[in-house]
C-alpha cells in the first residue's frame, strides 16, 4: 500500500514557539500583566484567535472587537518581524534527512498546520519544495485535536488516513492523527506525549531503519 507523510510545522520542522512567544509577551507587557514561558505551552498548536482569547483570560482583559481584531494584527506583524530573520540554520536537527530519505522514494509528503504563515516559513527556510501539499490555518476551519486537518491532507495525497504517517510535537496533534486512525508520531517528552504510537526526541533518534519499517 501506498504510505503518505504529513508533518507538523512548529515544533517538528523548525522551532517558531519562540518567536511566537516573544510576540504574545510583548502585547501581554504592552496591556500590564506577564506571559511566562510556561504559559505559552497552552499556545502550541492553538489557532492565532484562541492564543488571543486565553491571552486575554490570563490578563483578565475584556475586549471590544475593535481592540481584538488590532491585537491579532499587532502580534502577527511582530511575529513576522522575527519570521523575516529566518534562515536554514533554523531547521530542527535531521529534517532534511528524513524529507530526504521520503523524496528519493517518491514518497507523497504533506503539511498539517494550524498556521497562517506555514507557506512563508518554509519558504524562508528552503523546505517548500519538499511538500505536495501544504494544509495550514488557512485551509482548516477545525483546530487540532479535530482531525480535519490531517483528513485534508490525506485526501491531497490521495491516501488513505490509515496508510498516513503524522509527525507532531503537540498533545492536540498526536489526538487529532489518533482519531483520524493515522500511525501517530510523537517528537519531543514522551512523558508528555504519551498517546503517540511511537515517540522520539527529535530526529536525530530516528534511525533509516526505522524509516523503513513505516513503508510497509
Ligand atoms: P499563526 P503548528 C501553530 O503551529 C503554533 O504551534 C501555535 O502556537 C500558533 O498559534 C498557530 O500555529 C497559529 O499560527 O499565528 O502563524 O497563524 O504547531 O500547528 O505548526
Ligand atoms: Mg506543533
Amino acid at each position: 500500500k501506498r504510505k503518505g507523510f504529513i508533518f507538523d510545522l512548529d515544533g517538528v520542522i523548525v522551532d517558531t514557539a519562540k518567536y511566537h512567544y516573544l510576540a504574545w509577551k510583548k502585547l501581554a507587557n504592552e496591556l500590564g500583566f506577564e506571559f511566562t514561558l510556561e504559559q505559552n505551552e497552552l499556545f502550541k498548536g492553538v489557532s492565532r484567535k484562541r492564543c488571543l482569547e486565553i491571552l486575554l483570560e490570563i490578563g483578565d482583559i475584556d475586549a471590544t472587537q475593535e481592540q481584538f481584531d488590532r491585537w491579532m494584527i499587532e502580534k502577527n506583524e511582530d511575529y513576522l518581524d522575527f519570521i523575516d530573520k529566518m534562515d536554514a540554520s533554523e531547521i530542527l536537527a535531521d529534517v532534511p534527512r528524513v524529507l530526504e530519505f521520503l523524496k528519493t522514494r517518491d514518497l507523497p509528503i504533506a503539511l498539517g498546520s494550524a498556521s497562517k504563515n506555514a507557506k512563508p516559513i518554509l519558504e524562508k527556510v528552503g523546505l517548500l519544495s519538499y511538500f505536495n501539499s501544504i494544509v495550514d490555518g488557512n485551509s482548516v476551519t477545525k483546530a487540532k485535536p479535530d482531525p480535519e486537518v490531517f483528513l485534508i491532507a490525506s485526501s491531497n495525497l490521495n491516501v488513505e488516513p490509515k496508510n498516513c504517517v503524522v509527525f507532531e510535537d503537540a498533545i492536540a496533534g498526536i489526538q487529532a492523527a489518533n482519531i483520524a486512525q493515522m500511525t501517530s508520531i510523537g517528537i519531543g517528552d514522551s512523558d508528555t506525549l504519551v498517546e503517540a504510537d511511537y515517540n522520539f526526541n527529535d530526529f536525530t533518534e530516528m534511525s533509516d531503519s526505522f524509516l523503513e519499517t513505516l513503508l510497509k
